[in-house]
Order: C-alpha cells, then structure tokens, then sequence
C-alpha cells in the first residue's frame, strides 16, 4: 500500500491542458484557414523566440495516437484541448471543413477509447484571419459568427463532449494585443482594449445562449479564467485602494460577469469616470446575466502585488491599467527566472477560498498550472531530465489546494501546464513545460522526471 497523505476526492481530474495552435502543426494543411498567428509569423517571423512559427509544432495533428496513447500511460483521466475556429470554418463563417471534422472525430474518440474525458475549448487566442480582418473582437459581427462556430462544435461533436469551455482566458488577447504588444493585431488602446474585453465576454454568453438551446443531455459549459490573487503591498489605504483597482481591472472584470451575471459596480463608476465605458446594450446586459458558467476553470501562475503609484503617469502617453497602481516588487519573493514570473504556491488557496465566499462555491478546477523552465537539457542524466523542480512546483501547489479542499471548496481537478513542451505565441520553444520532451528535430517524446511522479500521483488519486 502506498501512503497517501493528501487525498484527493474521489473521481478527481489529473491531465494536462493544451491547445490547438500550440500543439497541431499542420497550419496549412487539409484547408485550414489562417488564423492570426499564421498570418503574424508570416509578416514579422523575428518577433517569435529563435523565428519558430506555428506551423510544425509538436504535431498532434498527425501524432494525437502516439500522445494520447502517452496519456493514458501517465494514468490522465482528462485532457483539454481547443478547436482551431479556422481549421474548422476556415472562412470564420460558413463552409465546414471536412478533414477538420474528421480529425476533431478522431481525437476525441481516441481519448474517450483510452477512458480520458475530452474537456473541449473553443477558443485559445487563434482568431481566424478573415474575422480578425472584420475588426476581430471589436466587432459584434464576429460575435455573432463566433456564437454560430460555437454552435456548429456543441451540434458536431456534444453527443461525446461532455465538458465545454468557451473561452481560454479571454483577458489575455484585449491586454496582449490592444496594450502591451504581443499578440496581433498589436496596438495600443485602452478604450478598445476595453471594448474587446467586454465583448469577448457577450460573444462567450452568446455560446452559453446557443449550448443551453440545444439541450445537449449532461453537457457543461465553463469558461478558463487566468486569476491572480492581488495581494497590497501594505495596509495602508492608497495601498489597498491600487489593489481594489488593480483587482477589479483584472480579475473580477471577468470573473464577476462569467459567474455571476454582471460586472461589480466600482468597476463601472470607474471607467464611467474616465470615459472608458465601452458601448453595450440593455439586451447585452440581460444575456450576460441569463447566461453564467456551470463551472470555472481557473489558470494560475502567480500573484500580482500592487502598490499606490509613486508618481503620476505621463498625461499624454497611452491610458493604461497602470495608470491606477504600480507592480510591487516584494523582496525575497521566489521567482521563476525564465519566464519572469513569482511563484506563490498559496495563491491558489487565497483563489479558491475567494471563489467558495463570494461566487457561491460554483464548482470548479484547476485549470491551468505549470512551470516554463529554459535550457531544460542540462539537467539531462542518462537521457533524463531531472525536473525536481517542477515536481516540487506541482507537489506545493497541490498541498494548498488539497487544504481548500478540506475547507470546503468545490474543486473538481488539477490540470497541468502542460503534457509535452509546446509552442508558447512569442516565447515558441523558450521555456518547456512538459512532462514530456520534445526533441523539435526529431519529434521524438521522452518522459521527463516528473511525469512519472505525476503518473504515480494519478493512480493514487494523492501523494
Ligand atoms: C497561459 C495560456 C497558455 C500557455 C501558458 C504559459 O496563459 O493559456 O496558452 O501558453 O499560459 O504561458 P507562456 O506560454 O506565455 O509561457
């Protein structure tokens, strides 16, 4: 008998997520369309890490057999991915593609074959290129043709799929490519930044709309969410006022109208206050407050710690969110070098203890979790690598979510970041996050450490 000290409730998820831009490959194979990655490698290929594009990748698209097959051996019960919009609709609207129907098929037969539970995501950053042509999230036009790509997946494939995600962390494409640079279409613009924030989430209302008029027997839908607990860097109230702001701006701009129908009141005044209201409608309010999440999928990777602005932002430079707060640099916190990012393991307790007390305890899991680390094959012994960090990452972070657990919090599963190394937009191969190595040469997949304590973990249900 194994010792397991911290349990896991029974029928607990273990897997790993990914998805379809960052695994398949294949970008212009079987008449996939261009999505907005395609296009931007194509136009500015030096703005990637070492010029690696989106087009090989780990090739799930042709390896999916020999990768499931790995994840049934690392005992997962359950793998995300997303469906490439393009690939799919390869016009954003109208024409199905054939191959991608048959190669969706595919996949999640093959996972549901080996018993892994196909948790399917609609949307991971990759606008196709025609929609993102028509003004991409700024437009109500794409709305509308996400909703009925949306709709297309829950008919195709919701007779196997039971669990649905509508959006990957949808705050990440309004910052990424309308603030800070690095996502396409790559400008600066607070007002429209916000205005495709918002309409990001009435376009994932819209799906929730058209999932729930189908009445698909025991279907979910969710949404991922990226949280990062703000923590003040004092108590005093300029502090904690920045950290109000910074939250709210982040992540309760998101979190309050996926799980509770609306967006928290402050945050209007706000940007009433400054002008930066985007336009909506009554009808929009009222679909966003019909339509909340079954459940969450909660992405973490590290806190963020605020500080009152200790000087005024330039009045003609570019509105930003940092315009109400400044980054707070903690001394002595523990850092990921590589990819510059704090770890804070008890973060993800803070997270699910705020999600049982203010959200109603909406069931949840861990959606998201990981560790990019660089130049992984110097810790190579004998073909090898000896990831005990990441073992001890994961290991940390499942301690504190077993304790939210144990308090009462509704969570469902640990999802890692990711199953084998994959391609990360700019960063590409930087910083590996596998359990599994890929060798980009060669294709090859070699176990790292990790994975077979992340095997062991699985069959325990604990450690
Ligand atoms: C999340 C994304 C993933 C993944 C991960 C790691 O934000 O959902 O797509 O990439 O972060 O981050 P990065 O690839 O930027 O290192």
């Amino acid at each position: 008998m194994v010792n397991v000290e911290y349990k896991f409730p029974k029928g607990f998820w273990w897997g790993a997520a990914a998805s379809a831009p960052q695994t398949e490959g294949a970008a212009r194979e079987d008449g996939k369309g261009q999505n907005i990655w395609d296009f931007w490698y194509e136009k500015e290929y030096n703005r990637f890490f070492n010029n690696v594009g989106p087009e090989v990748t780990s090739d799930f698209y042709h390896r999916y057999k020999e990768d499931i097959s790995i994840m049934k051996d690392l005992n997962f019960n359950s793998f995300r991915t997303s469906i490439s919009w393009s690939r799919l609709i390869p016009e954003g609207v109208g024409e199905i593609n054939p191959k991608a129907v048959e190669f969706y098929n595919n996949v999640i037969n093959e996972l549901i074959d080996k018993g892994i539970e196909p948790i399917i995501n609609l949307y991971h950053f990759d606008m196709p290129l025609t929609m993102q042509n028509k003004g991409g999230w700024e437009s109500k036009e794409v709305i509308e043709a996400y909703a009925s790509y949306a709709r297309t997946c829950f008919k195709l494939f919701g007779d196997r799929v039971k669990w649905w995600i509508t959006f990957n962390e949808p705050i990440v494409p309004a910052e990424g490519g309308y603030l800070y640079n690095f996502h396409y279409p790559d400008v600066v613009d607070f007002k429209k930044a916000i205005q495709v924030a918002y309409n990001t989430m009435v376009a994932h209302a819209r799906a929730v709309e058209e999932f729930r008029k189908l009445n698909i027997k025991q279907g979910k839908i969710g949404i991922v969410l990226n949280l990062s607990p703000t923590y003040p860097r004092s108590n005093n109230s300029a502090d904690l006022k920045a950290t109000k702001i910074a939250d709210m701006l982040i992540n309760r701009s998101f979190l309050d109208p996926a799980a509770n129908g609306r967006y928290p009141e402050e945050l209007i005044e706000l940007l009433k206050q400054y002008n930066h209201l985007p336009k909506f409608t009554e009808l929009e309010i009222d679909l966003l407050k019909n339509n909340v999440v079954d459940f969450l999928g909660i992405n973490y990777y590290q806190p963020r710690r605020v500080k009152a602005k200790a000087s005024m932002s330039n009045p003609e430079a570019p509105f930003m969110p940092d315009f109400f707060f400044d980054e707070y640099i903690m001394p002595g916190r523990k850092m990921n070098p590589y990819r510059g990012w704090e770890i804070y393991e008890k973060g993800i307790y803070d997270i699910m203890i705020n999600i049982k007390e203010n959200y109603g305890n909406i069931p949840c899991y861990v959606s998201e979790n990981g560790m990019g680390v660089e130049g992984e094959e110097r810790y190579i012994v004998n073909g090898e690598i000896q990831d005990d960090y990441r073992i001890e990452f994961i290991r940390d972070h499942l301690m504190w979510l077993h304790k939210a657990i144990n308090e009462g919090c509704d969570v469902r599963g640990y999802h890692l970041w990711t199953f084998i190394d994959n391609w990360s937009w700019l960063n590409a191969y930087k910083n590996r996050y596998g359990l599994v190595s890929l060798d980009l040469e060669t294709q090859k997949r070699t176990l790292k450490k990790s994975a077979y304590w992340f095997k062991e973990v699985a069959k325990n249900n604990g450690f």
